[in-house]
Protein backbone atom coordinates (compact mmCIF):
# COMPACT_ATOMS: atom_id res chain seq x y z
CA UNK A 1 0.00 0.00 0.00
CA UNK A 2 1.41 3.33 -0.56
CA UNK A 3 0.75 4.94 2.62
CA UNK A 4 -0.96 8.83 2.01
CA UNK A 5 0.90 9.85 5.09
CA UNK A 6 0.50 13.29 4.04
CA UNK A 7 -3.26 13.87 4.88
CA UNK A 8 -2.23 12.32 9.06
CA UNK A 9 -3.52 14.78 11.70
CA UNK A 10 -2.50 12.89 14.76
CA UNK A 11 -0.32 9.65 16.01
CA UNK A 12 -3.86 7.41 16.34
CA UNK A 13 -3.73 7.79 12.51
CA UNK A 14 -0.32 6.80 12.29
CA UNK A 15 -1.08 3.57 14.68
CA UNK A 16 -3.97 2.91 12.03
CA UNK A 17 -1.99 2.31 9.28
CA UNK A 18 -0.15 -0.32 10.95
CA UNK A 19 -3.00 -2.84 12.28
CA UNK A 20 -2.58 -5.32 9.79
CA UNK A 21 0.90 -5.65 9.50
CA UNK A 22 2.77 -8.54 11.43
CA UNK A 23 5.55 -6.11 11.55
CA UNK A 24 3.56 -3.50 14.07
CA UNK A 25 5.32 -1.97 16.52
CA UNK A 26 3.24 1.54 16.27
CA UNK A 27 0.68 1.47 19.01
CA UNK A 28 1.19 1.34 22.80
CA UNK A 29 -1.49 -1.74 23.30
CA UNK A 30 0.15 -4.95 24.84
CA UNK A 31 -0.18 -7.32 21.78
CA UNK A 32 2.63 -10.22 23.04
CA UNK A 33 1.29 -13.64 23.24
CA UNK A 34 -0.44 -14.68 26.38
CA UNK A 35 1.78 -16.05 29.28
CA UNK A 36 0.31 -19.46 30.46
CA UNK A 37 -1.55 -18.57 33.41
CA UNK A 38 -3.24 -16.02 30.85
CA UNK A 39 -4.18 -18.48 28.94
CA UNK A 40 -5.72 -20.48 31.89
CA UNK A 41 -8.13 -17.57 32.45
CA UNK A 42 -8.75 -16.82 28.25
CA UNK A 43 -10.01 -20.65 28.38
CA UNK A 44 -12.58 -20.10 31.51
CA UNK A 45 -14.18 -17.10 28.78
CA UNK A 46 -17.45 -19.28 28.76
CA UNK A 47 -17.78 -19.37 33.18
CA UNK A 48 -16.52 -15.64 33.17
CA UNK A 49 -19.78 -15.07 31.11
CA UNK A 50 -21.60 -17.40 33.13
CA UNK A 51 -20.70 -15.06 36.06
CA UNK A 52 -21.62 -11.64 34.43
CA UNK A 53 -25.09 -13.39 33.35
CA UNK A 54 -25.50 -14.39 37.37
CA UNK A 55 -24.20 -11.88 39.18
CA UNK A 56 -24.76 -8.20 40.23
CA UNK A 57 -22.16 -6.11 38.28
CA UNK A 58 -21.70 -3.60 41.03
CA UNK A 59 -19.91 -6.88 42.85
CA UNK A 60 -17.95 -8.20 39.75
CA UNK A 61 -16.61 -3.89 39.06
CA UNK A 62 -15.96 -3.98 42.69
CA UNK A 63 -13.68 -7.25 42.43
CA UNK A 64 -11.97 -5.42 39.65
CA UNK A 65 -11.37 -2.25 40.92
CA UNK A 66 -9.77 -3.55 43.77
CA UNK A 67 -7.99 -6.48 42.18
CA UNK A 68 -6.36 -3.76 39.65
CA UNK A 69 -5.80 -1.18 42.13
CA UNK A 70 -4.46 -3.20 45.51
CA UNK A 71 -1.83 -4.60 41.99
CA UNK A 72 -0.36 -1.04 41.60
CA UNK A 73 -0.09 -0.55 45.02
CA UNK A 74 -2.79 2.40 45.35
CA UNK A 75 -4.25 1.43 48.43
CA UNK A 76 -6.19 4.67 49.03
CA UNK A 77 -8.35 4.60 46.13
CA UNK A 78 -12.08 5.33 47.06
CA UNK A 79 -13.89 2.56 47.71
CA UNK A 80 -17.43 4.55 48.29
CA UNK A 81 -20.17 3.80 45.62
CA UNK A 82 -19.32 5.85 42.50
CA UNK A 83 -15.73 7.30 43.06
CA UNK A 84 -14.61 5.29 40.25
CA UNK A 85 -16.48 4.94 36.95
CA UNK A 86 -15.78 2.27 34.55
CA UNK A 87 -14.78 3.59 30.88
CA UNK A 88 -14.62 1.53 27.72
CA UNK A 89 -11.30 3.04 27.16
CA UNK A 90 -8.86 6.04 28.82
CA UNK A 91 -9.75 8.15 26.41
CA UNK A 92 -13.69 7.80 26.86
CA UNK A 93 -12.65 8.72 30.36
CA UNK A 94 -10.21 11.71 29.02
CA UNK A 95 -13.64 13.03 26.89
CA UNK A 96 -15.70 12.69 30.49
CA UNK A 97 -13.16 14.91 32.14
CA UNK A 98 -12.43 17.16 29.09
CA UNK A 99 -15.72 17.86 28.51
CA UNK A 100 -16.45 18.30 32.98
CA UNK A 101 -13.85 21.02 32.82
CA UNK A 102 -14.99 23.00 30.20
CA UNK A 103 -18.05 24.27 32.22
CA UNK A 104 -15.81 26.31 34.76
CA UNK A 105 -12.34 26.29 33.68
CA UNK A 106 -10.65 28.37 30.49
CA UNK A 107 -7.08 26.79 30.61
CA UNK A 108 -5.51 23.83 31.47
CA UNK A 109 -1.21 23.31 31.84
CA UNK A 110 -0.22 20.45 29.99
CA UNK A 111 2.91 18.07 29.92
CA UNK A 112 4.74 18.39 27.03
CA UNK A 113 5.39 15.86 25.16
CA UNK A 114 2.68 13.51 26.08
CA UNK A 115 0.38 11.48 23.49
CA UNK A 116 -1.86 14.09 21.27
CA UNK A 117 -5.08 12.69 21.75
CA UNK A 118 -4.87 14.15 25.92
CA UNK A 119 -4.48 17.81 24.07
CA UNK A 120 -6.79 17.19 21.18
CA UNK A 121 -9.57 16.33 23.46
CA UNK A 122 -8.71 19.17 25.39
CA UNK A 123 -8.81 21.46 23.10
CA UNK A 124 -11.83 19.46 21.51
CA UNK A 125 -13.58 21.11 24.07
CA UNK A 126 -12.65 24.60 24.16
CA UNK A 127 -10.31 24.70 26.65
CA UNK A 128 -6.89 26.92 25.75
CA UNK A 129 -3.56 24.85 26.77
CA UNK A 130 -0.24 25.63 28.24
CA UNK A 131 2.80 23.76 27.61
CA UNK A 132 4.75 22.47 30.60
CA UNK A 133 7.78 21.04 30.00
CA UNK A 134 9.16 17.20 31.92
CA UNK A 135 12.53 19.11 32.91
CA UNK A 136 10.83 21.74 35.05
CA UNK A 137 7.73 19.70 36.21
CA UNK A 138 10.20 17.56 37.75
CA UNK A 139 12.68 19.04 39.11
CA UNK A 140 10.80 22.81 40.65
CA UNK A 141 8.02 24.16 41.71
CA UNK A 142 5.17 25.43 39.54
CA UNK A 143 5.45 28.84 38.74
CA UNK A 144 2.47 31.18 40.77
CA UNK A 145 1.80 32.69 37.46
CA UNK A 146 1.19 29.67 36.12
CA UNK A 147 -1.26 28.36 38.34
CA UNK A 148 -3.55 31.76 38.69
CA UNK A 149 -3.62 31.23 34.87
CA UNK A 150 -5.14 27.55 34.60
CA UNK A 151 -7.80 26.09 36.15
CA UNK A 152 -6.55 22.14 35.87
CA UNK A 153 -2.83 21.10 35.92
CA UNK A 154 -2.31 17.78 34.20
CA UNK A 155 0.05 14.86 34.33
CA UNK A 156 0.86 11.64 32.92
CA UNK A 157 2.86 9.44 34.71
CA UNK A 158 4.97 7.42 33.57
CA UNK A 159 4.92 10.09 30.74
CA UNK A 160 4.36 8.71 27.40
CA UNK A 161 6.35 8.31 25.03
CA UNK A 162 9.52 9.19 27.25
CA UNK A 163 8.58 7.15 30.68
CA UNK A 164 9.15 10.04 32.89
CA UNK A 165 7.71 8.70 36.79
CA UNK A 166 6.18 11.58 38.24
CA UNK A 167 8.38 10.78 41.95
CA UNK A 168 6.21 10.89 45.07
CA UNK A 169 8.05 14.05 46.58
CA UNK A 170 6.92 15.41 43.00
CA UNK A 171 2.97 15.03 43.60
CA UNK A 172 3.30 15.77 46.93
CA UNK A 173 4.66 19.42 46.31
CA UNK A 174 2.45 19.95 42.87
CA UNK A 175 -0.97 18.66 44.76
CA UNK A 176 -0.09 21.42 47.82
CA UNK A 177 0.69 24.01 45.01
CA UNK A 178 -2.54 23.01 43.50
CA UNK A 179 -4.82 22.91 46.65
CA UNK A 180 -3.53 26.37 47.55
CA UNK A 181 -4.49 27.53 43.93
CA UNK A 182 -7.84 25.81 44.21
CA UNK A 183 -6.50 24.26 40.84
CA UNK A 184 -7.40 20.41 39.73
CA UNK A 185 -4.98 18.30 39.48
CA UNK A 186 -5.41 15.34 36.69
CA UNK A 187 -3.28 12.96 36.38
CA UNK A 188 -2.88 10.02 33.42
CA UNK A 189 -1.41 7.03 34.50
CA UNK A 190 -2.27 4.73 31.82
CA UNK A 191 1.14 3.20 31.69
CA UNK A 192 2.01 3.07 35.31
CA UNK A 193 1.62 -0.89 35.24
CA UNK A 194 4.78 -1.34 33.74
CA UNK A 195 7.10 0.92 36.10
CA UNK A 196 7.10 0.07 40.05
CA UNK A 197 8.43 3.93 40.79
CA UNK A 198 4.46 4.43 39.90
CA UNK A 199 3.44 2.36 42.76
CA UNK A 200 3.21 4.62 45.27
CA UNK A 201 -0.39 5.02 46.58
CA UNK A 202 -1.00 8.14 44.46
CA UNK A 203 -4.76 8.45 46.03
CA UNK A 204 -2.79 9.00 49.98
CA UNK A 205 -1.07 11.71 48.44
CA UNK A 206 -3.39 13.50 46.78
CA UNK A 207 -6.08 12.94 49.65
CA UNK A 208 -3.33 14.30 52.11
CA UNK A 209 -2.69 17.37 49.94
CA UNK A 210 -6.43 18.70 50.03
CA UNK A 211 -6.46 19.48 46.27
CA UNK A 212 -9.13 18.75 43.85
CA UNK A 213 -8.26 15.95 42.19
CA UNK A 214 -8.55 13.62 39.09
CA UNK A 215 -6.62 10.19 38.50
CA UNK A 216 -7.53 8.19 34.27
CA UNK A 217 -6.26 4.56 34.99
CA UNK A 218 -6.07 2.67 32.02
CA UNK A 219 -6.31 -1.72 31.89
CA UNK A 220 -5.52 -1.62 28.45
CA UNK A 221 -1.84 -1.30 27.90
CA UNK A 222 -0.88 -4.34 30.52
CA UNK A 223 -2.52 -7.05 29.12
CA UNK A 224 -3.07 -9.14 25.62
CA UNK A 225 -6.83 -8.95 26.02
CA UNK A 226 -7.27 -8.17 22.30
CA UNK A 227 -8.65 -4.52 23.78
CA UNK A 228 -10.81 -6.16 26.09
CA UNK A 229 -10.18 -3.56 28.70
CA UNK A 230 -11.43 -0.60 30.86
CA UNK A 231 -10.34 2.95 31.42
CA UNK A 232 -11.11 4.05 35.52
CA UNK A 233 -11.90 8.09 35.98
CA UNK A 234 -11.58 8.22 39.88
CA UNK A 235 -12.33 11.73 41.13
CA UNK A 236 -11.64 13.72 44.50
CA UNK A 237 -14.86 13.62 47.11
CA UNK A 238 -15.52 17.94 46.52
CA UNK A 239 -13.93 17.48 42.80
CA UNK A 240 -16.81 20.90 41.76
CA UNK A 241 -16.59 19.04 38.01
CA UNK A 242 -20.12 17.37 36.34
CA UNK A 243 -18.03 14.47 36.14
CA UNK A 244 -20.96 12.16 37.21
CA UNK A 245 -23.41 13.92 34.94
CA UNK A 246 -21.13 13.86 32.19
CA UNK A 247 -20.74 9.84 31.99
CA UNK A 248 -24.36 9.46 32.57
CA UNK A 249 -24.53 11.18 29.06
CA UNK A 250 -21.94 8.76 27.63
CA UNK A 251 -22.39 5.76 28.59
CA UNK A 252 -24.68 2.83 31.33
CA UNK A 253 -21.25 1.09 32.42
CA UNK A 254 -18.46 -1.34 30.85
CA UNK A 255 -19.54 -4.93 30.25
CA UNK A 256 -19.19 -7.69 33.18
CA UNK A 257 -17.76 -9.92 31.39
CA UNK A 258 -14.98 -7.50 30.57
CA UNK A 259 -14.30 -6.75 34.40
CA UNK A 260 -14.44 -10.52 35.67
CA UNK A 261 -11.48 -10.62 32.89
CA UNK A 262 -9.86 -7.46 34.35
CA UNK A 263 -10.51 -9.12 38.05
CA UNK A 264 -8.61 -12.18 36.52
CA UNK A 265 -5.80 -11.00 34.88
CA UNK A 266 -4.94 -8.48 37.83
CA UNK A 267 -5.07 -11.27 40.24
CA UNK A 268 -2.41 -13.38 38.01
CA UNK A 269 -0.74 -10.38 38.01
CA UNK A 270 -0.28 -9.89 41.33
CA UNK A 271 0.89 -13.90 42.24
CA UNK A 272 3.91 -13.04 39.56
CA UNK A 273 2.85 -12.33 36.14
CA UNK A 274 3.48 -8.99 36.71
CA UNK A 275 7.46 -9.68 37.52
CA UNK A 276 7.49 -11.77 34.75
CA UNK A 277 5.83 -8.95 32.22
CA UNK A 278 8.19 -6.60 33.38
CA UNK A 279 11.11 -8.98 32.73
CA UNK A 280 9.16 -9.64 29.16
CA UNK A 281 9.63 -5.74 28.36
CA UNK A 282 12.77 -5.16 30.32
CA UNK A 283 14.14 -7.96 27.57
CA UNK A 284 12.60 -6.91 25.20
CA UNK A 285 14.13 -2.72 25.53
CA UNK A 286 17.70 -4.45 25.55
CA UNK A 287 16.94 -6.31 22.51
CA UNK A 288 15.70 -2.83 20.18
CA UNK A 289 19.11 -1.18 22.06
CA UNK A 290 21.63 -3.82 21.50
CA UNK A 291 20.50 -4.04 17.87
CA UNK A 292 20.61 -0.74 17.55
CA UNK A 293 24.09 -0.39 19.26
CA UNK A 294 27.10 1.30 17.67
CA UNK A 295 24.80 3.20 15.17
CA UNK A 296 26.67 6.50 14.61
CA UNK A 297 24.32 9.01 15.51
CA UNK A 298 21.58 6.66 16.37
CA UNK A 299 20.69 6.59 20.36
CA UNK A 300 17.50 5.92 23.06
CA UNK A 301 16.70 9.11 24.63
CA UNK A 302 14.94 7.30 27.61
CA UNK A 303 17.65 5.30 29.14
CA UNK A 304 15.74 5.10 32.49
CA UNK A 305 12.36 4.17 31.19
CA UNK A 306 10.79 1.24 32.36
CA UNK A 307 7.43 1.84 30.08
CA UNK A 308 6.12 -0.77 26.90
CA UNK A 309 7.79 1.89 24.74
CA UNK A 310 10.86 3.34 23.58
CA UNK A 311 11.79 5.96 21.69
CA UNK A 312 14.88 6.29 19.28
CA UNK A 313 16.70 9.49 17.92
CA UNK A 314 18.23 9.94 14.79
CA UNK A 315 20.84 13.20 14.51
CA UNK A 316 20.86 12.66 10.73
CA UNK A 317 17.38 11.33 9.72
CA UNK A 318 13.92 12.67 9.59
CA UNK A 319 11.38 10.50 11.78
CA UNK A 320 8.54 10.78 8.93
CA UNK A 321 11.59 9.74 5.90
CA UNK A 322 12.61 6.60 8.41
CA UNK A 323 8.98 5.63 8.68
CA UNK A 324 8.63 5.89 4.76
CA UNK A 325 11.81 3.25 4.30
CA UNK A 326 10.23 0.62 7.23
CA UNK A 327 7.50 0.77 6.15
CA UNK A 328 8.30 -0.64 2.44
CA UNK A 329 9.41 -3.64 4.38
CA UNK A 330 6.37 -3.81 5.85
CA UNK A 331 7.50 -2.57 9.63
CA UNK A 332 5.69 0.18 10.89
CA UNK A 333 6.90 2.25 13.72
CA UNK A 334 5.46 5.67 14.90
CA UNK A 335 6.87 8.80 14.08
CA UNK A 336 7.18 11.32 17.56
CA UNK A 337 6.38 14.99 16.28
CA UNK A 338 3.02 15.01 17.39
CA UNK A 339 3.80 14.02 21.14
CA UNK A 340 5.14 17.68 20.89
CA UNK A 341 2.04 19.18 20.94
CA UNK A 342 3.13 22.46 20.99
CA UNK A 343 5.91 22.22 19.48
CA UNK A 344 6.41 19.06 17.09
CA UNK A 345 9.89 19.99 15.32
CA UNK A 346 10.93 19.05 18.52
CA UNK A 347 9.90 15.63 17.32
CA UNK A 348 11.18 15.63 13.70
CA UNK A 349 14.25 13.27 15.09
CA UNK A 350 12.62 10.58 16.73
CA UNK A 351 10.46 7.36 16.16
CA UNK A 352 8.87 5.11 18.86
CA UNK A 353 9.18 1.63 19.37
CA UNK A 354 6.28 -0.32 20.90
CA UNK A 355 7.69 -3.37 23.56
CA UNK A 356 4.80 -5.11 24.19
CA UNK A 357 5.51 -7.60 21.50
CA UNK A 358 6.80 -10.82 21.22
CA UNK A 359 10.38 -10.57 20.66
CA UNK A 360 10.51 -12.41 17.20
CA UNK A 361 8.79 -9.99 14.95
CA UNK A 362 9.94 -7.21 17.39
CA UNK A 363 13.30 -8.59 16.51
CA UNK A 364 12.53 -8.77 12.76
CA UNK A 365 11.43 -5.19 12.88
CA UNK A 366 14.38 -3.82 14.48
CA UNK A 367 16.64 -5.85 12.30
CA UNK A 368 14.95 -3.96 9.30
CA UNK A 369 15.23 -0.87 10.80
CA UNK A 370 19.07 -1.41 11.43
CA UNK A 371 19.23 -1.96 8.34
CA UNK A 372 17.25 1.35 6.84
CA UNK A 373 19.85 2.96 9.49
CA UNK A 374 22.60 2.00 7.69
CA UNK A 375 21.70 2.31 4.32
CA UNK A 376 22.87 5.50 4.39
C1 LIG B 1 -0.24 4.75 22.45
C2 LIG B 1 -4.76 5.01 20.72
C3 LIG B 1 -6.51 6.70 20.91
C4 LIG B 1 -4.04 5.04 22.03
C5 LIG B 1 -2.64 4.50 21.86
C6 LIG B 1 -1.63 4.96 22.84
N1 LIG B 1 -5.39 6.22 20.39
N2 LIG B 1 -7.04 6.19 21.95
N3 LIG B 1 -7.05 7.70 20.29
O1 LIG B 1 -4.76 4.19 22.88
O2 LIG B 1 0.63 5.17 23.19
O3 LIG B 1 0.01 4.17 21.38
O4 LIG B 1 -1.89 5.49 23.87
Amino acid sequence: MTATNETIENLTQWEYLALNSELNVADGHARQALTDGQTKIVDQLPQLFAEGEQRPVELIEREAHQAYFTLLGQHGYPTAPGRVLSCYSSSVAMEILSRALAGSVDTVALVHPTFDNIADLLRGNGLRLVPVEEEPLHHEDLPDSLLTEVGCVFVTTPNNPTGTVLAEERLRRIAEQCAEHDVVLALDTSFRGFDPRAHYDHYAVLEASGCRWVVIEDTGKLWPTLDLKAGLLVFSERVGLPVEKIYSDILLGVSPLILALIREFSLDAAAGGLADLHEFIAGNRALVRAKLAGLPGVECPDPDSRSSVERVRFSERIGVEVWNELQRHNVYALPCEKFHWDDPTEGQHMIRIALARSAGPLAASVDVLRSVLEAR
